[in-house]
C-alpha cells in the first residue's frame, strides 16, 4: 500500500522538490498557481515587494478583490487600486472588484486538475473539486510561492471519504458537509487531508464538490480533494476549458490512514446552530424558530446551479413579511446567467434584495442582523460576532433550508414543499473574461501606487534570549481568527495598515487587551484545544506580534495560524490540558536559553515564579521553522539566506 498511490500522493509526488512522502515530516513543493484576494492581498504584495522580488515565477497568479467593497472612504478604493498596479507590475492576472468571489471564479476560469493551487484564503480548497491541490496558507507563504519559492507544508494523513448512494430530494451537497462536521468536529480534519471517493461521487456535479471541499477548512483539514472524472470534463467543457482537464483517480494500492462511509441516501437536511459550524442539527429537531433574515450566497453556495434552484423555488411566490431576504450571487459570470435565463427576475419579484457579487455579508461587509436577530444563511462560518451584530444567532444551512425560511419565516423542512423542481447543472456556461485583466506587455512601465492607507510591513527583532513576560490573556477552546482580529466594515479596510488595525486585535472579546498589551510592552496569550481556527489573515498574527506577543501558549493550534504565528516571529508553545488550567490572566513567566532551546529543544522551561511553578512547554518545530523563528520571523530569515546567498 502506498502513499503515492492517493489522488493527494500522486500530485505531491509530482510537485515534491525537498522531503519525502511521510505523513508528519515536512516537505517544500512547487507551486503552480496562486490566488490572492484584497483583504489579504495588500499584505501579500506588500511582502512580496519587501522581499525585493521582481517578477512573479508561478505558472499563473491571480489577484482577486472581492472581500472589501463597501467604499465608504478612500480606504478600499486605494487598495484595490495598489492591488491592480501591484499585478499588472509584477505579472499576475487581477480580477476586478464585481467579478466574483475568488473561489467561485477560480474555479470557473482557472483551477485545473492536477495542479497545485495556493492560496492566501483558507478557502483556497474549493478547488479541490476538480482534482486540484488546493491549500490555504498565510499570506507570506503566498508571497514567497509567488517569488519562486518552495511551499514548506507536513505531509497530511489522509481520511479517504467513501460516498455510497444517491442524495434524495431536497438534501444537497451543504448537508453533506455539515453531516461530515457533526461526525469530525471543526478539530477533527487537524492534520488531516480529505480525499472523496466511491461510488455516489460520479452524481456530484463540480458546483456540489466545490460546496463539499470548500467547507473541509471547518474541519481545520489541510486540503479535500474529488478526482477528475467525467463530470470534471464536463464543467471544464461547459466553462470552454476541456483542454485544461486530465483525469486523477488514486491507484489501486492507495494507502489511507482511515477511512468513513458516507451514504448519501441517508442524508436529511441539517443546519449549523450558533456558533460553530459543526454545532449541526436535523431540521426536523430545530425547526419552527423565527427568522428575521435570510442570506444566499458566500464561497460555499453561490454556485449558478444553487442560485437557479433558489430562482426555481421561488418563481411566483413571495418571501414571508417578517423575513429579509438577501442573494448574493458569486460571481460575474453567475448573475451574467440568471439575468438571461430570467432566474433573476423570479428573484426579485419574490422580493429579494440581489448584492453584486463578493464576499459581502459572509465577512460583514454590510447586512448585519437587527439585534437579537436570527439568521439562516448559505455560509461556511457563524462565529459569533462574524455578522456584525454579536447577538444575533447565525444559523448555516443549504440553499434548500434558507429557501423554505425564507417563505415560511422560520426554520422548516423544505421536504414539506413538494417535489423539488428538476434542476441540471450547465451544459455551456456563459464566458466573457472582461473584468479579468492579463499582466501587461510592458509591465516595468506600471508605477505600482500606494494610497496614504498602506503602511509598510515592520520588521521584528530577532528572539530575545531571555523572557519575563505577562500572561495578557486567556481564552478558551476552538478560538477563531475573527475572535482574534475581527473583520467587517469598521476593520477590514484597515487591513493594510497595521498601527490602527492592532486596535481592534480581541477586540469583541476583551476590549481592555490592546490597552493591557500596550502598557506592558510585551507578553503571551494563553489559549486552549484548536486556538486560532478559521481564516488565513496572518494579520492575526501580525498584530499581535506589533503589540509585543512573543509567545502563545496552547493546547493545540490550527494549521494556518500556527504557520502565521512562526512567519511573524511569535512562538506557538504546547502545553498540557492541566497546565492550562494553572495559568491565569496576569500570571507572569520567566525563561532563560529561548534562543537554544527554541533552535535545538523539544522543551522549553517556564518558570512561573509567584506561583511556585515549573512547566515544560513542548517546542514542536521543523528545523526550519525554529531558525525562522529565532531570526524574529520569515522576512528576516529570507533576508538573512539572501545575504548568505550573496556573500558566498
Ligand atoms: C474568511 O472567510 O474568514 C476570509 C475573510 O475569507 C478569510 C481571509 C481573511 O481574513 O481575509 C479566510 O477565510 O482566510
Ligand atoms: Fe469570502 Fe466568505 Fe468565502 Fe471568506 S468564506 S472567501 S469571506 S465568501
Amino acid at each position: 500500500m502506498e502513499y503515492s498511490d492517493t489522488l493527494i500522493g500522486k500530485i505531491l509526488s509530482e510537485h515534491l522538490k525537498e522531503g519525502g512522502l511521510v505523513p508528519g515530516q515536512e516537505i517544500g513543493i512547487r507551486i503552480d498557481q496562486t490566488l490572492t484576494q484584497d483583504a489579504t492581498g495588500t499584505l501579500v504584495y506588500l511582502e512580496f515587494m519587501a522581499l525585493g522580488a521582481e517578477r512573479i515565477r508561478t505558472k499563473l497568479s491571480v489577484s482577486y478583490v472581492d472581500h472589501n467593497m463597501l467604499q465608504t472612504g478612500c480606504e478600499n478604493a486605494d487598495d484595490h487600486r495598489f492591488l491592480q498596479t501591484a499585478a499588472a507590475r509584477y505579472g499576475a492576472f487581477f480580477s476586478r472588484p464585481g467579478n466574483g468571489i475568488c473561489h467561485q471564479v477560480h474555479l470557473e476560469r482557472f483551477a485545473a486538475p492536477a495542479f497545485t493551487l495556493l492560496g492566501s484564503d483558507s478557502h483556497t480548497p474549493t478547488a479541490g473539486a476538480i482534482g486540484m491541490l488546493a491549500i490555504g496558507a498565510g499570506g507570506m507563504d503566498v508571497a514567497l510561492a509567488m517569488a519562486g519559492d518552495l511551499f514548506y507544508m507536513t505531509v497530511p494523513k489522509i481520511l479517504h471519504i467513501n460516498l455510497e448512494g444517491r442524495l434524495p430530494p431536497w438534501v444537497g451537497a451543504k448537508d453533506v458537509i455539515l453531516y461530515i462536521l457533526s461526525r469530525l468536529s471543526v478539530k477533527g480534519g487537524l492534520g488531516w487531508a480529505l480525499e472523496y471517493g466511491g461510488p455516489g461521487v460520479k452524481f456530484l456535479s463540480v458546483p456540489e464538490r466545490a460546496t463539499i471541499a470548500n467547507m473541509g477548512a471547518e474541519l481545520g483539514a489541510w486540503t479535500s480533494i474529488f478526482p477528475s472524472d467525467e463530470m470534471t470534463r464536463e464543467f471544464l467543457k461547459a466553462q470552454d476549458r476541456e483542454k485544461d482537464w486530465s483525469p486523477l483517480a488514486p491507484g489501486k494500492n492507495a494507502l489511507y490512514e482511515k477511512k468513513m462511509n458516507v451514504d448519501l441516501s441517508g442524508l436529511e437536511p441539517f443546519v449549523a446552530r450558533p456558533w460553530s459550524p459543526d454545532a449541526v442539527a436535523g431540521i426536523s429537531e430545530i425547526r419552527s424558530i423565527q427568522v428575521d433574515q435570510v442570506i444566499i450566497g458566500s464561497c460555499t453556495n453561490s454556485s449558478y446551479d444553487d442560485l437557479r434552484l433558489v430562482a426555481a423555488l421561488l418563481k411566483g411566490k413571495k418571501i414571508h413579511p417578517q423575513v429579509s431576504l438577501v442573494i448574493v450571487p458569486g460571481s460575474r459570470q453567475v448573475l451574467g446567467m440568471l439575468a438571461k435565463d430570467g432566474s433573476l427576475a423570479h428573484l426579485v419579484e419574490a422580493g429579494a434584495r440581489i448584492l453584486e457579487a463578493a464576499c459581502g455579508p459572509c465577512i460583514g461587509m454590510g447586512q448585519a442582523p437587527a439585534s437579537g436577530g436570527i439568521s439562516v444563511r448559505t455560509f461556511n462560518r457563524n462565529f459569533r460576532g462574524r455578522s456584525g451584530t454579536s447577538d444575533a444567532q447565525v444559523y448555516l444551512s443549504g440553499p434548500q433550508v434558507a429557501v423554505a425560511a425564507a417563505l415560511t419565516g422560520k426554520l422548516s423542512d423544505p421536504r414539506e414543499m413538494g417535489d423539488p423542481p428538476e434542476v441540471h447543472t450547465s451544459a455551456r456556461y456563459r464566458i466573457s473574461d472582461a473584468m479579468i485583466l492579463p499582466p501587461p506587455a510592458e509591465p516595468e512601465k506600471v508605477v505600482v501606487k500606494m494610497g496614504p492607507n498602506i503602511k509598510k510591513l515592520p520588521l521584528k527583532d530577532p528572539m530575545p534570549d531571555a523572557l519575563s513576560l505577562e500572561v495578557l490573556l486567556k481564552v478558551g477552546d476552538n478560538i477563531s481568527t475573527d475572535d482574534i482580529l475581527p473583520g467587517g466594515a469598521e476593520v477590514l479596510p484597515l487591513r493594510s495598515n497595521l498601527p490602527l488595525l492592532a486596535d481592534y486585535l480581541f477586540a469583541s472579546y476583551d476590549a481592555a487587551f490592546v490597552s493591557r498589551a500596550k502598557a506592558a510592552g510585551s507578553g503571551i496569550i494563553v489559549g486552549a484545544e484548536n486556538y486560532g481556527q478559521g481564516s488565513s489573515r496572518e494579520h492575526a498574527a501580525l498584530a499581535p506580534s506589533y503589540l509585543g506577543i512573543q509567545a502563545v501558549l496552547a493546547i493545540s493550534f490550527a494549521r494556518l495560524h500556527r504557520a502565521n504565528l512562526i512567519n511573524f516571529g511569535v512562538i506557538p508553545i504546547r502545553i498540557t490540558r492541566g497546565d492550562f488550567k494553572r495559568i491565569d490572566q496576569g500570571d507572569r513567566l520567566t525563561c532563560r536559553n529561548v534562543r537554544a532551546s527554541v533552535l535545538n529543544s523539544q522543551i522549553l522551561i517556564m518558570d512561573f515564579q509567584d506561583k511556585g511553578l515549573q512547566m515544560k512547554g513542548r517546542l514542536e518545530f521543523s528545523k526550519r521553522e525554529r531558525e525562522i523563528l529565532v531570526a524574529g520571523g520569515r522576512l528576516n530569515h529570507m533576508k538573512k539566506m539572501l545575504n548568505k546567498r550573496a556573500e558566498s
